[in-house]
């Protein structure tokens, strides 16, 4: 997974302006009629749901956007450059580094779709018709077009979803997900299966919610064991975490405490909505222990639900709930503040 790249934007150059005269039957010196140049494509960067990295742009350390067309006689405009789209996923950060100074942030793309020019292309010249004075009525110059804006740019995705879904390895994280929306992660019963985060998108009645299914973490992770911790800068800007437990699991209550304090270490998010879900109580000898279970988890002041993923009890209750504190968390995730983020002017002309 790739959630960083940096690399340079080149807005298209203008086309340059056309000089022509406009020689007829009826009217050999018909004077000048050359057009104006096309303006440069820009380069967009536009966020783009169906995305969860970067790894579509590869290793490309240049974006340049189309030059604009030359003007044409009968005052025909050059055509505009083609705009070149950069897709990126919902959560990518976007910061400008000038050759010196400090990195600046220049936009955050929230939601779907959203889009932001990174590098706007060049005007075109003029062409030789708009030269035309009283004096010089025959004017042999045209403009040139200009240069497309150039920029460093550097992305860092940290995925904006609804609902985080963390859990020890094969605790049943992609099993819900897939009860849960259409995402079809594979499921197996080896850890780790799921190496890489995974979106799907849960229907509500209101509006859908985007769930996550975050790779695994294991006591260590902090230190590199396992996948690592990597994965959880996408918790940062969730809104609620689901703590997904494996009921069948011999040290049940000591695996909420690793994850508590694999994220502890990563960074406090002891503000974030959470809640705990005990997976896999279709088995037998889960439910038999249920009673313990339950009397060690009473004593947690977030809710508890109890469910199986494999047979689809209790999910309805818990995605019920799931989407009420997503609700209530509001738009509380970590982000660029506002006011540092550039917004683009036009240049004074010298
Ligand atoms: N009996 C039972 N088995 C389940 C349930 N949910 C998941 N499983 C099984 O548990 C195993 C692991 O399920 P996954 O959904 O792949 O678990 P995961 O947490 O995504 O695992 P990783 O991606 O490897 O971390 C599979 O064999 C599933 O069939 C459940 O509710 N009941
Ligand atoms: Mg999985």
């Amino acid at each position: 997974m790739v959630y960083k790249r940096e690399f340079i934007v080149k807005g298209g150059c203008g086309g340059d302006g056309c000089v022509s005269f406009r020689r007829e039957k009826r009217a050999p010196f018909g004077g000048p009629d050359g057009g104006d140049g096309g303006g440069g494509g820009n380069v967009v960067i536009k966020a783009d749901s169906n995305l969860a990295d970067l790894k579509l742009l590869g290793r490309k350390k240049e974006f340049a956007a189309e030059k604009g067309g030359r003007g044409e006689s009968s005052r025909k405009r050059g055509k505009k450059g083609e705009d070149l789209v950069i897709s990126v996923p919902v959560g990518t950060m976007i910061f400008t580094r000038p050759k010196s100074g400090q990195e600046t942030p220049l936009a955050d793309l929230r939601t779907p779709w959203q889009e932001v020019v990174a590098a706007k292309g060049g005007r075109g010249g003029l062409g030789n018709a708009r030269f035309a004075t009283s004096v010089n009525q025959a004017p042999e110059t045209a403009g040139k077009g200009q240069p497309g804006e150039e920029r460093y740019i550097v992305l860092e995705v940290k995925l904006i979803t609804d609902i985080c879904i963390i859990g020890a390895p094969s605790s049943g994280k992609s099993t819900l997900l897939s009860a849960i929306s259409r995402a079809r992660p594979e499921i197996a019963d080896y850890p780790f299966t799921t190496r890489e985060p995974i979106l799907g998108v849960m229907l509500g009645d209101k509006r859908d919610f985007i769930v996550a299914e975050i790779p695994s973490l294991v006591a260590g992770a902090h230190s590199g064991k396992g996948l690592g911790n990597d994965f959880l800068r996408h918790v940062e800007r969730t809104r609620l975490l689901i703590y997904l437990l494996d009921g069948s699991s011999p040290t049940l209550v000591d695996d909420l405490g690793t994850l508590d304090k694999e994220i502890a270490l990563y960074k406090d998010l002891a503000h974030k909505p959470k809640m705990v879900t005990v997976n896999k109580m279709d088995l037998p000898a889960v439910q038999a222990r249920l009673p313990q279970i339950k009397e060690h988890f009473t004593r947690l002041d977030v809710p508890v639900f109890y469910i199986s993923a494999l047979s689809g009890r209790g999910v309805l209750e818990l995605t019920r709930k799931a989407m009420e504190m997503v609700e209530e968390a509001g738009p509380g995730e970590e982000t660029i503040a506002q006011s540092q983020i550039a917004i683009f002017r036009p240049k004074p002309r010298k």
